[in-house]
């Protein structure tokens, strides 16, 4: 379905004329590198090329005043002495003559991919933009933005296109104030940004960007804000909070867009974050936003001043938009003291908005902040901003491989593994060795088979897969799972509506749940899916299971994120029902959305929560509380 690509060479034409030390870093090069290297590595070749526009002033008015639109219009033909006198009237941004233009393209980039997105004339896209957006405020210039494209996009999308909810997810190291303010009593736009914070010292320094800052009026809930009091903060700390808050909220949200203020100065190597998340976190990220919203994804660029951070982060995103399984993800220990402290603080904020975080543990009321320790500032050292450069590795070319009876029709977008037996039976097993084998040498993706017996076929995996690492997750009421192995090279999950053994031990995890599977998946799965890091994902099915084809399609689409997106889903006969939704998510089309009304309920939550807590002390992933 595709992936735009919005951009235009204009956008590099403006700069700073004057000395600013605070505003050096926002070069016309942040964009040409960036392009470059999408061009560099083949990948701007495979989107679909879009070409921007000039917003008109009805769309600037969206979000800015008359007054402000009619100000900075005057900048085209001001002296250079004017130019920098009306900066002064500002907050870390300069004028020049061409940048009412570009912010015009900017804004405009951002409403063409939103066209291309909401006409389905593509699946999703990135707008490659300068100035960026997030700063800027109704009538105020702030931070590099002049007008505030996101926020923009967001309105132009529900006047135009009747969208009802809009998630704006912003992984800029800044906090987008500008936003925030534009939707702050908008149920209807869900914000959640976060940011460097610490505790106030960064900029812009306000009050409004802490964690108990969590919108107004109709709006209460819907501004998320994760404060960052540290730097150094690295992939896991931002995947557990993903995990934790951003996903259980958003599938709990349900929108029909999902926008993203893709900054990458929260990237290693960033003079301004000084975070040190790899440049390849970002594949995983996008990966996991890409299947809210039916797939509807627009990603606008915002910050990044490290020129080669900011180049591989860009990649990867389009990347992952195109469908390219995320590279296996590095260095996963678990967050640090001060995130858990944040991710607290903020399930503990929005407890009472979200069904999902009602029984998030209360934040003791103490200044444990002070006594934690936290891998912050110790561990930012020149030495540690060398990050490998990402591999570049080709997804094979064959994605989806099946194995089903001949009397089934291949789903669309795969290819049937040929018979080599005349035996039914014994050809299902060679069949499925076969397609073992050329995913172990990852000549295809991924696969699905239909099978009689779901146990024995894993068994029989398990018998193909003796040195590889494999997570298995079961989903349905079976007692028959085979004798897994417990030495560490299989971690099962076991989905299930009625009560199952105990935890045997740390690689046997049975989830016994009525609703609120996606918060499991989210909050528990894929903690410990990361954690692990599967060579190759096991996804069993077997009826009598409570998980609707939505919320399959889903867990799907989000295990393909995990062990280079290498999944074999095993289908049990009586599902045969789910072997065309199955094979549409594998080979890369967008899961269904389960809906807002699938939100948890208060039983399954506190038996989410319960468990959780049990298994943090072998998986510091699931961890959502620092040590008070
Ligand atoms: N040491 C964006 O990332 N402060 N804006 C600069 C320099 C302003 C960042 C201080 C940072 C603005 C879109
Ligand atoms: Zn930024």
């Amino acid at each position: 379905m595709g992936t735009a690509l919005v951009f235009d060479e204009e956008m590099t034409r403006y700069k700073l004329l004057w000395f600013d030390p605070a505003c050096v870093i926002e070069t016309p090069e942040r964009l040409t590198v960036s392009h470059e290297a999408l061009v560099r590595t083949g990948l701007a070749a495979r989107c679909v090329p879009t070409p921007v526009r000039e917003a008109s002033d009805d769309d600037i008015l969206l979000v800015h005043s008359k007054e402000y639109l009619e100000a900075v219009k005057k900048t085209p033909y001001m002296t250079l002495d004017d130019l920098k006198e009306f900066t002064l009237n500002y907050g870390d941004v300069y004028f020049h003559p061409n940048i009412y233009h570009c912010a015009k393209l900017a804004v405009g980039a951002a409403l063409q991919l939103v066209d291309a997105v909401m006409t389905g004339k593509v699946r999703n896209g990135m707008a490659l933009v300068r100035p960026p957006g997030h700063h800027s405020m109704r009538s105020a210039a702030s931070g590099f933005c002049v007008f505030n494209n996101v926020a923009i996009a967001a309105k132009y999308a529900q006047q135009k296109y009747a969208v009802q909810r809009v998630l704006i997810v912003d992984w800029d190291i800044h906090h987008g104030q500008g936003v925030q303010y534009a939707f702050e009593d908008d149920p209807s736009v869900l914000y959640f940004s976060w940011h460097r914070y610490e505790h106030q010292e960064f900029w812009p320094k306000l009050r409004d960007s802490d964690y108990d800052c969590v919108g107004k009026d109709k709006g209460a809930g819907f501004t998320i804000n994760v404060p960052w009091n540290k730097i150094g903060m690295q992939n896991s700390d931002y995947l557990a909070v993903f995990c934790h808050v951003l996903l259980p909220v958003a599938y709990e949200f349900c929108p029909d867009l999902v926008l993203v203020c893709a900054g990458f100065d929260s990237a290693i190597g960033d003079p301004e974050g000084e975070m040190c998340a790899t440049p390849d976190i970002f594949a995983h990220l996008t990966h996991l936003l890409m299947n809210l919203a039916g797939g509807k994804l627009c990603a606008v660029l915002e910050g990044g001043y490290n020129l080669t951070s900011l180049s591989q982060s860009v990649c990867l995103t389009v990347q992952s938009l195109l469908g390219d399984p995320p590279p296996r993800p590095t260095d996963l220990q678990g967050p640090c003291q001060s995130a858990l402290e944040s991710i607290q603080c903020v399930r503990s904020a929005h407890r009472k908005y979200w069904s999902c975080l009602q029984h998030a543990v209360q934040r003791p009321p103490s200044d444990v902040s002070t006594k934690l320790e936290a891998h912050g500032e110790a561990r930012v050292s020149k030495a540690d901003l060398v990050w490998p450069q990402p591999a570049r590795h080709l997804p094979p070319a064959l994605c989806t491989a099946a194995v089903i009876p001949e009397d089934l029709l291949c789903p669309l977008g795969c290819f049937r593994i040929p018979r080599e037996q005349r035996d039914v039976a014994v050809s299902t097993w060679s069949s499925l060795a076969a397609l073992v084998g050329r995913l172990q040498r990852n000549e295809i993706r991924n696969g699905l088979a239909l099978v009689s017996d779901v146990s024995m076929a894993m068994a029989h995996v398990f018998g193909h897969t003796p040195k590889q690492r494999v997570l298995a997750v079961c989903v349905g009421d079976t007692e028959a799972l085979p004798g897994l192995p417990e030495d560490g090279k299989t971690l099962t999950v076991h989905f299930s509506k009625e009560a199952l053994d105990k935890p045997r031990c740390k690689y046997y995890i049975p989830v016994c749940l009525k609703k609120g599977l996606m918060q499991a998946a989210c909050s528990l799965l894929l903690p410990l899916s990361y954690q692990y890091d599967p060579d190759l994902v096991l996804l069993t099915r077997v009826p009598g299971s409570h998980m609707d084809q939505s919320e399959w399609q889903q867990l799907v689409g989000l295990l393909q994120g995990l062990a280079g997106g290498h999944v074999l889903v095993l289908i049990q006969e009586g599902e045969k029902a789910l072997v065309g939704p199955t094979a549409s998510s594998l080979s890369g089309s967008p899961a269904s959305s389960p809906g807002p009304l699938s939100a948890p309920g208060a039983e399954d939550i506190e038996a989410l929560e319960r468990l959780k807590y049990r298994l943090t002390t072998d998986w510091k992933l699931l961890q959502t509380s620092g040590e008070c």
